[in-house]
């Protein structure tokens, strides 16, 4: 994919196409060279909406001078920019972003796909390093659709009919009663006061590339309905073991100015919270995405 355009120079024709994607693995997340976020063309933004299908994570160095403003008009290009997060007080940055400072308890320490607590969780994260550590504080991404291909066909057969059941009180129960008293944001329309359970397909078909995928979380995932607690722990606890296996992961060693994308219909991500009590704060922006379908659905 060629994300950078190409001058029409007749002398430059015998040279390679700039190739400003770079593959991490053989399958799975790539870096992106050469591109300024902030001074894109619509054929880049383009590419760049196609290789988050294909990479699923996506790693921009050197964007220093993406402020907030910046990556919400970058989102903007993207896609369609949601709240920042359905509960979470936006305090002093703007409200399409989500802040998450490790001096206000915002840690990402549990395996999740962002926001899937609700019917329509977020397509697309774009998270950019506003204070690093000196070192430590790696994310991890893992790929839910390769976790998937790599079980077994009855397996597969089996989790194609599954439906979980997803549950923010999880992780923001007790800040939504303490923190904000009840008082959440609005998300797609709608007031989130309270965080009420949504049913999700255990296997999720990707929109665009019809892909599957697994789609649950440890972060918000509560049970699968329909078989026992018992059941339903180990079934998670093997389709999490899978998930999380070195092998569909990547992981990403932040430096001052990088930026992040991640498509959370085929992801699952994970902080590391290695750091200490140093400074680490991370600004996230999401667009927005459709109800997840699965492998059963009929239309
Ligand atoms: O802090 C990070 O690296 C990731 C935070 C996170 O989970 C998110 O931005 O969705
Ligand atoms: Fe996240």
């Amino acid at each position: 994919m060629n994300v950078v355009s190409r001058k029409g120079c007749p002398d430059d024709r015998h040279r390679p196409a700039p190739a400003p994607l770079h593959p991490l693995g053989p399958h799975f997340g790539a870096e992106l060279h050469g591109v300024d976020l902030a001074r894109l063309g619509d054929e880049q933004i383009q590419a760049i909406r196609e290789a988050l299908v294909t990479y699923k994570v996506l790693f921009v160095r050197g964007q220093d001078g993406l402020d907030d403003s910046a990556q919400i008009e970058f989102g903007r290009r993207l896609g369609e920019v949601t709240a920042g997060h359905p509960i979470h007080d936006s305090g002093d940055v703007a409200a399409e972003v989500y802040a998450l400072d490790s001096q206000d308890n915002g840690f990402s320490d549990v395996w999740h796909t962002d926001v899937t607590f609700v019917r329509r969780p977020p397509a697309i994260s774009v998270l950019r390093a506003v204070v690093l550590p000196p070192n430590g504080g790696d994310t991890n991404w893992a790929d839910s659709q390769l976790a998937y291909e790599s079980l077994s066909p009855g397996l597969r057969a089996y989790i194609d009919t599954l439906t979980a059941v997803h549950d923010g009180n999880r992780a923001f129960g007790y800040y939504l009663a303490q923190q904000r008293q009840g008082s959440g944001n609005v998300w797609e329309g709608e007031v989130f006061t309270e965080l009420v359970p949504v049913e999700h397909p255990v296997v999720r078909v990707h929109p665009e590339s019809g892909r599957k995928g697994l789609f649950v979380n440890p972060g918000f995932t509560s049970h699968i309905t329909g078989v026992s607690e018992y059941e339903s722990r180990g079934i998670l606890d093997i389709l999490y073991a899978h998930l999380t296996k070195p092998e569909h992961v990547v992981r990403h060693r932040w430096q001052p100015g990088d930026v992040a994308l991640w498509d959370n219909r085929s992801t699952a991500h994970y902080a590391n919270r290695d750091y200490g009590d140093r400074h680490r704060v991370m600004h996230r922006i999401t667009l927005r995405g459709d109800t997840p379908v699965g492998p059963t659905a009929h239309s």
